[in-house]
């Protein structure tokens, strides 16, 4: 019984043909009369026409300064997306569909007080309360490629601890091979779960899992912040998941749960429509996805999203080096 509408992470026509939607505008605006020299701020002007940057007030920034100390798992050498993209196109379908949604409607979204449960097959169950979201781990800075299944990518510069760090406190027992995470469950809090048509018929809360080996992978990271602060809630404040060599539904937001299992959780985009989004989701050039091609990424940067570069897909999104002996003898065509 798959849910025909709204349609699982689908590419809107925005995404699927951004050269065409350009050539479009530049019609328009010739057609106006306006041209780049006649907008003071040409960029940003023809964002808030075009492509939903701008056109919202941006929101009262409620983040603190974090510090943070340096980490060699950061790639300082990636252009960064703007800050201001970073919190102004998400997808968290729990605040609606569209990407300027969670950034409107999650403004409110109460992340303190917050506790976090780490158990299962563990020795030492644990729970985080707020505060020690910021001050059990040491908090690093990592700079990231981000790749949505969607074909678009961002660079973040995140903050967190290694998931690992976290994990060993907790002591898995020696039969867990699974980590399962869920997010908050606030129908109050959070619209797309009190209405299936804004929360794009996902049955929520939204859950995801990986492999306890790649949860223990030093770049699988535990995100409280990016740019220097804490997280916006449209981010997945207070505390998400970054895994950046997997597609970016896998690094779910807003964590109130971790929990070590023997065997393969469910996971929310699989369980909606399995033959498109697999339990590994790793970034694949490769493999297509059935509606649209993987081969390939919109990078978000500086100006408008639409006159933004197309850039050839890395497999693993960039970071094969460090992951793929994680799956030596696996067939990575039928486990997508
Ligand atoms: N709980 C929850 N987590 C989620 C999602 C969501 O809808 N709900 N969307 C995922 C998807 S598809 C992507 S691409 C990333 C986006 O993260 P960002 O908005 O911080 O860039 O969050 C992921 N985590
Ligand atoms: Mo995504």
């Amino acid at each position: 019984m798959l849910i025909k509408k709204p349609s699982p992470l689908s590419l809107s026509e925005n995404e699927a043909t951004p050269e065409a939607i350009y050539k479009q505008r530049r019609t328009i605006l010739k057609a106006l009369g306006i041209t780049a020299a006649s907008l003071p701020f040409a960029q940003s002007a023809q964002a808030g026409l075009f492509d939903g940057f701008g056109k919202k007030e941006v929101p009262v920034d409620k983040r603190r300064v974090l510090a943070s100390r340096p980490s060699s798992y950061s790639n300082k050498a990636l252009s960064l997306t703007p800050e201001d993209k970073v919190l102004q196109y998400n997808n968290f379908y729990e605040f609606g569909t569209d990407k300027s949604d969670p950034a409107e409607r999650a403004q409110n979204f109460k992340t303190n007080p917050w506790d976090i449960e780490i158990g299962g097959l563990v020795n030492t169950p644990i729970t985080l309360g707020y505060e020690d979201l910021f001050n059990a781990f040491p908090i690093e800075e990592r700079i990231y490629r981000l790749r949505c299944v969607e074909a678009w990518s961002m660079n973040i510069p995140w903050l967190g601890f290694p998931l690992a760090s976290l994990l060993r406190k907790a002591a898995p027992l020696s039969n867990a091979k699974y980590v399962a995470f869920e997010t908050l469950y606030d129908p109050q809090q959070m619209p797309g779960q009190a209405s299936r048509r804004l929360g794009g018929g996902i049955d929520y809360p939204y859950v995801e899992g990986i492999r306890l080996d790649e949860a223990m992978h030093p770049l699988t990271l535990m995100s409280v912040g990016l740019y220097g602060k804490t997280l916006a809630p449209q981010n997945g404040a207070p505390i998400r998941l970054v895994v950046p060599w997997k597609y970016g539904f896998k690094s779910i937001k807003s964590v109130v749960k971790i929990t070590l299992t023997d065997k393969q959780p469910p996971t929310t985009w699989n369980i909606l429509a399995p033959n498109e989004y697999g339990f590994y989701a790793n970034v694949n050039p490769s493999v297509d996805h059935p509606r649209w091609s993987q081969s390939s990424e919109r990078f978000i940067g500086e100006g408008s999203i639409f006159s933004s570069r197309r850039e050839p897909t890395k497999p693993f999104n960039g970071y094969e080096a460090q992951v793929a002996s994680l799956y030596k003898g696996l067939d990575l065509k039928r486990n997508f």
